[in-house]
């Protein structure tokens, strides 16, 4: 595991570069309108509820940067559990984990996902690059849809695995956009699709999360029957507002988080 935690989201950060072309000229659009690089609110990682392999197995290696449980997330229809983690230095991103219930899907999703989970090398997932390790298996374009039929969520694990899904940059660090409708419109000026499920905003000042993001760009996957594109990773933006102590929210809203999960549906 690493002990740098600027270290550990640099390889996260190169990593989610590499399948999101996009994201790139996001970072550019927002990032090159201020002096200061742009402030990332929080990252996301997905994984399956396997002892293995579970959520908790993902949070060591956060753990071991400094960063401490704070919450946790139901999504009953996807039949997934989240958590989100902090650390001590608030300019440091978020962390949001979240695992696919696997009990709780058909048998035949349990004996690919079994599949898949048995061939990852128990010491892999200790290892530092286990957070940006992508798959540790191969499957076919053919089983990738028929997860897809069930739980896009599975479908997107089986092809991408181990990654950052998405950065979010903190609109509340950015010196020349105040509102997220700003933002949005910015990206859209640039030619960007937003992930219009639940509205092109989630959230609100009443909930004290605003957030957005595009829909994931389309990048090749080699499946063992051959070539196919697929949606990759998305970027994300959030605007956070002050708790009536005059704290700022530090949390996630789990009816915009489940519609944020679709940011990897299909155009
Ligand atoms: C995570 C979706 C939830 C948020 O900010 O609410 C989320 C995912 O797509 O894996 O990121
Ligand atoms: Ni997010």
């Amino acid at each position: 595991m690493h002990n740098n935690v600027d270290q550990l989201f640099d390889e996260l950060w190169n990593n989610y570069l590499s399948v999101t072309p996009s994201a790139v000229k996001v970072h550019e659009l927002l990032g090159s309108t201020q002096q200061d690089d742009v402030i990332n609110d929080h990252i996301a990682l997905r994984t399956f509820n396997h002892e293995k392999v579970g959520l908790e197995k993902l949070a060591a290696h956060f753990k071991a940067v400094g960063y401490k449980e704070c919450g946790e997330y139901h999504f009953e229809a996807k039949k997934l559990y989240a958590k989100h983690y902090e650390h001590s230095d608030p300019t440091k991103p978020k962390v949001f984990i979240s695992e696919l219930l696997v009990e709780k899907c058909s048998e035949e999703l349990q004996a690919i996902v079994n599949d898949m989970v048995s061939q990852i090398d128990e010491n892999a997932v200790t290892a530092d690059n286990f957070l940006y390790s992508g798959t540790h298996w191969q499957v076919s374009h053919e089983t990738y849809q028929q997860l897809l039929k069930e739980s896009e969520y599975a479908a997107w694990m089986s092809a991408w695995g181990y990654r950052a899904n998405h950065f979010t940059v903190s609109i509340n660090y950015l010196a020349n956009f105040t509102t997220i409708e700003a933002v949005n419109q910015a990206l859209k000026d640039a030619g960007f699709e937003l992930n219009t499920s639940g509205g092109e905003i989630k959230g609100s000042p009443e909930v004290l999360l605003e957030q957005s993001s595009t829909l994931a760009d389309h990048q090749p996957v080699v499946f063992s029957d051959g070539e196919f594109n697929i949606p990759s990773c998305f970027y994300e933006f959030a605007l956070r507002y002050n708790k009536p102590d005059g704290e700022i929210y530090t949390g996630f809203v789990a009816a915009s988080a489940d519609k944020i999960f679709e940011s990897t549906n299909a155009r």
